[in-house]
Formats: C-alpha cells, sequence, structure tokens
C-alpha cells in the first residue's frame, strides 16, 4: 500500500481540470436560490416569535456552511434560551404552528436521534428541518463557513467530492457511509496537510472567537479576511487535489492507527483516543474526530461492512484519477 502512495501522478494531469471546474460551477446554487431561502426563514421567524418571544432561528448545514450545492434542503435550528423545555413538547408544538400556516408535509419526528420537525414551503418549494437548540451544529457551521473564505479550492474540492459521494451511493449514514459534514471535515484536513499548506490550522491560532455551548468551549481565529492567498505558495491545480485526495484515503491513510483531526492540523493516534477497540456501536473502523466536540468520531456509522464499500470507493476513484482518460465521466457514474 505505501509503495502505491508514493507513486507519480500522471503527467497530464492540469489539463482535467477544466472539467472539474465546469461541474463545481454548474453545482454552485444561484442567488435567487439564496433569496428563497431568506424569504422563508424570515416567514419562520415571524410564525416562531408568536409563540416563543425570546426564541431565535438559526441557519446552518449546508444552507449556511459554503458548501451547499444547488437545490438541497435547509437545515434550521431553533434556538430557545431555557434549559427546562421537553423538546418533544416544544416540536409538536411547533409543528401545530406550522400546519395552521400552510405549511406541507409537516412531520414532527420526536425520537429521532436528533428531534426534527420537516416541512415544505409551497411558496419557494424549499424543504426545510427544523431541530431545537443544536448550537454545536451552529458552531460547526461558521466553523466550516470560515475555512471556505481562505482558499476556494476548498470549496471546489469538498463539491466534488460530495457530488461524488451522492453519485456513488456513499453519502447514507443510515447505511453505515459518511456524512456531508465528515466529508467536508475530510477535505479541510486533506488541505492542511498538504505541503505547501492550503489551509491553516484555525483551532491553533490565537483565538478572537469564543462561545461555550453544552459545556464545550468552542474557539479559534475567526479574522478569516486576514487570511486570504494563505494558501498561494502552493500552486496545486483542483485535478490534482482530487486527485490526492482520492489516492490519501485509498493508499495513504493508516485507517489501524490514525485519526483525522482538523482542530490540531494533523493526525493522532488511535491509542491516544482510546479509540482502539469498538465500545457499544462505536467501532471506530475509519476514525473523524469532530472539531468540538471531541469524544465524537463522526466515523462512527461506520460498519465492517460499510468500511469495505468505503474503501473500494475510494480504490476506484484513485484508480480512475490515475488513468482514465476522461475521470469526470466515470468518477461520478451512478453506482
Ligand atoms: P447536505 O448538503 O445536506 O448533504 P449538510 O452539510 O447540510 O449537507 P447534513 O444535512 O448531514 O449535512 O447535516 C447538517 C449539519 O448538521 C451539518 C453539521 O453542521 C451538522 N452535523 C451533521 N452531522 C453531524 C455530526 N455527526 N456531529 C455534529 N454535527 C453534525
Ligand atoms: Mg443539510
Amino acid at each position: 500500500r505505501n509503495l502505491k502512495w508514493q507513486i507519480e501522478c500522471r503527467a497530464d494531469i492540469g489539463r482535467l481540470s477544466a472539467p472539474f471546474l465546469a461541474i463545481y460551477e454548474s453545482l454552485i446554487p444561484a442567488e435567487e436560490e439564496k433569496a428563497k431561502q431568506k424569504k422563508l426563514l424570515t416567514l419562520l421567524e415571524k410564525l416562531v416569535c408568536k409563540e416563543w418571544p425570546d426564541a431565535r432561528l438559526y441557519l446552518y448545514g449546508s444552507c449556511a456552511n459554503s458548501f451547499g450545492v444547488s437545490k438541497s434542503d435547509i437545515d434550521v435550528c431553533l434556538a430557545i434560551n431555557d434549559s427546562e423545555i421537553n423538546k418533544s413538547e416544544v416540536l409538536l408544538k411547533l409543528a401545530d404552528i406550522l400546519q395552521s400556516d400552510n405549511l406541507q408535509n409537516v412531520q414532527a419526528l420526536t425520537r429521532a436521534r436528533v428531534p426534527i420537525v420537516k416541512l415544505m414551503d409551497p411558496v419557494t418549494g424549499i424543504s426545510c428541518d427544523i431541530c431545537i437548540n443544536n448550537l454545536l451544529a451552529v458552531v460547526n457551521t461558521k466553523l466550516l463557513r470560515d475555512y471556505a473564505q481562505i482558499d476556494v479550492r476548498l470549496q471546489q474540492l469538498a463539491f466534488i467530492v460530495k457530488h461524488w459521494a451522492k453519485s456513488r451511493g456513499v453519502n447514507v449514514t443510515y447505511q453505515g457511509t459518511l456524512s456531508s459534514y465528515a466529508y467536508v471535515l475530510m477535505c479541510i484536513h486533506f488541505l492542511q496537510q498538504r505541503r505547501p499548506a492550503i489551509l491553516p490550522c484555525l483551532q491553533g491560532m490565537e483565538k478572537t472567537y469564543s462561545v461555550t455551548v453544552d459545556d464545550i468551549e468552542c474557539a479559534y481565529f475567526d479574522q478569516v479576511d486576514k487570511l486570504h492567498g494563505f494558501g498561494s505558495r502552493n500552486k496545486e491545480s483542483i485535478a490534482r487535489l482530487v486527485w490526492a485526495f482520492f489516492n490519501y484515503w485509498a493508499y495513504g491513510h493508516d485507517y489501524a492507527s490514525n485519526v483525522i483531526s482538523v482542530r490540531t492540523g494533523s493526525t493522532i493516534s488511535k491509542q491516544e483516543k482510546d479509540w482502539t477497540r469498538r465500545i457499544g456501536n462505536d467501532r471506530h473502523l475509519i476514525c473523524i474526530e469532530d472539531p468540538f466536540e471531541v469524544t465524537h468520531d463522526l466515523g462512527r456509522v461506520v460498519d465492517k461492512f460499510s468500511i469495505k464499500v468505503l474503501r473500494e470507493e475510494f480504490e476506484r476513484a484513485a484508480e480512475i484519477m490515475q488513468h482514465d482518460p476522461n475521470p469526470c465521466v466515470k468518477l461520478f457514474e451512478p453506482y
């Protein structure tokens, strides 16, 4: 495996960037889509404020973290500053309110891992999930958005990787493959590791932003406008980065011993995290540390079957990137 990781990149990699950039451009949401999302959020704010005057609504997930492709659903967090509330009751009440305002397909999923109300707005056609007090997700959304400001190659790589994962059926957490959030963290980690680095480690720098959420201190350098050009000494093209990303996950990553960690800008050992054996349902077969909730392994959904599927998909992608005359076609072929 290590020999293969040393393999030279194909000589014609430079000419492959144009089709990847074309795919990236085609996935960017149009401005009018953003406007529709704003409109729906305003409507929801109006409805929520009648019942909970002190509550606030936050967008999170891909509609707010710069990694949303066009036609995505939106994720909304209702923040109620009251530790006494019963989430299920609030969700049922919320579902009632939304239903009476003609929002469609309203459903309260009170027993999900993250309890939500789902709805569809017939005016804008947008579907939306609302959760309660999931403020860590709001903060990790800001972290991802801040990273995206530093070098456009992160957004390009993450759009391509997400598009690949959706096309290949490996972006389905209930089937044991990885979430979009996990894939974006894999991209950030990967660009922190390039030499010269394309991304810094924001949590390793002076703390200009700090909040405490659920007893977890979330702090990092968020003045990212000062970091424009950080990665400019690295001239790698997007095609080369896609090639190297899949090679890393196919042949370079040490699955047996290492955890990728955006928080430290590096890898850390499974030993150090005590992620070496299965505990309950957490098998730690591919380890991705959450940047704030550091006891949380985003790879914990992966089981002994889906790890094989994932690794075979990484190898397939690496193979295509190395040899296929027209990798953009094969790479995204539906499974
Ligand atoms: P899609 O474009 O919808 O696929 P997304 O970034 O919106 O991508 P999800 O809908 O899966 O991803 O998740 C919404 C947000 O919830 C993203 C992240 O801020 C948070 N999140 C998701 N999974 C986790 C997790 N396991 N731990 C912590 N936060 C998470
Ligand atoms: Mg989403």
